[in-house]
């Protein structure tokens, strides 16, 4: 081989290389922010979301949600969730409208996590957090990552949440004396 076909070969290995390495940099990019987890969609509707009879303005925009009354802002969630979905309605049957986020974010744990937990996941994972509103949105619960994923959801006029899980498959979510879970399937209007 000589000097001057050893030089291209060294030029092709390091051009793939970093070809390599960009391809690598921008697929770590992607994971970062999350461009792979759902379709995201906007969305913005009217709801009385805090119970004075009035509507507010409910905008779920680039992953983030706020609360809006005419120029104010009266809410926008945390900017470490990348919000999919929200709905508005009586989820655990007390007359009062909540907040029901669809949610994306790092790891299965907030500040808090069980001790026998040294580390929480650094990958995205999909949640519900539900909120009261009392002068503001107070969480009253939040669930753990979600098996199996929810690809949509809609509130039905019997209370439930009606959900089609990414593998396809329809169910019913329910507000148990604590939490949301899955309607047993024998049960399940649908
Ligand atoms: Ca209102
Ligand atoms: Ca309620």
């Amino acid at each position: 081989m000589t000097a001057q076909n050893s030089a291209k070969r060294r030029r092709a290995f390091l051009g793939a290389a970093a070809l390599l390495l960009c391809a690598w940099s921008l697929f770590c990019g992607y994971l970062h922010d999350g461009a792979f987890l759902a379709p995201w969609h906007d969305a913005a509707f009217s709801a009385d979301v805090d119970g004075d009879g009035a509507p507010e303005r409910v905008v779920v925009e680039g992953r983030a949600a706020r609360v809006e009354r005419g120029n104010d802002v009266l809410w926008e969630s945390d900017p470490a969730w990348l919000v999919e979905s929200l709905l508005c309605c009586d989820i655990d049957g007390d007359g009062a409208n909540d907040l029901a986020l669809l949610v994306w974010k790092r790891g299965s744990y907030g500040a808090s996590r069980p001790f026998w937990v040294e580390r929480d996941e650094p990958v995205y994972s999909q949640h519900i957090f539900l909120f009261h509103w009392d002068g503001g949105p107070k969480p009253f619960w939040m669930s753990s990552a979600l098996r199996p994923e929810l690809a949509s959801w809609a509130f039905e006029q019997d209370g439930t949440i009606a959900v089609r899980t990414k593998a396809g498959e329809e169910a019913r979510l329910y507000w148990r004396t604590w939490g949301l879970d899955f309607l047993p399937r024998a049960s399940s209007p649908l």
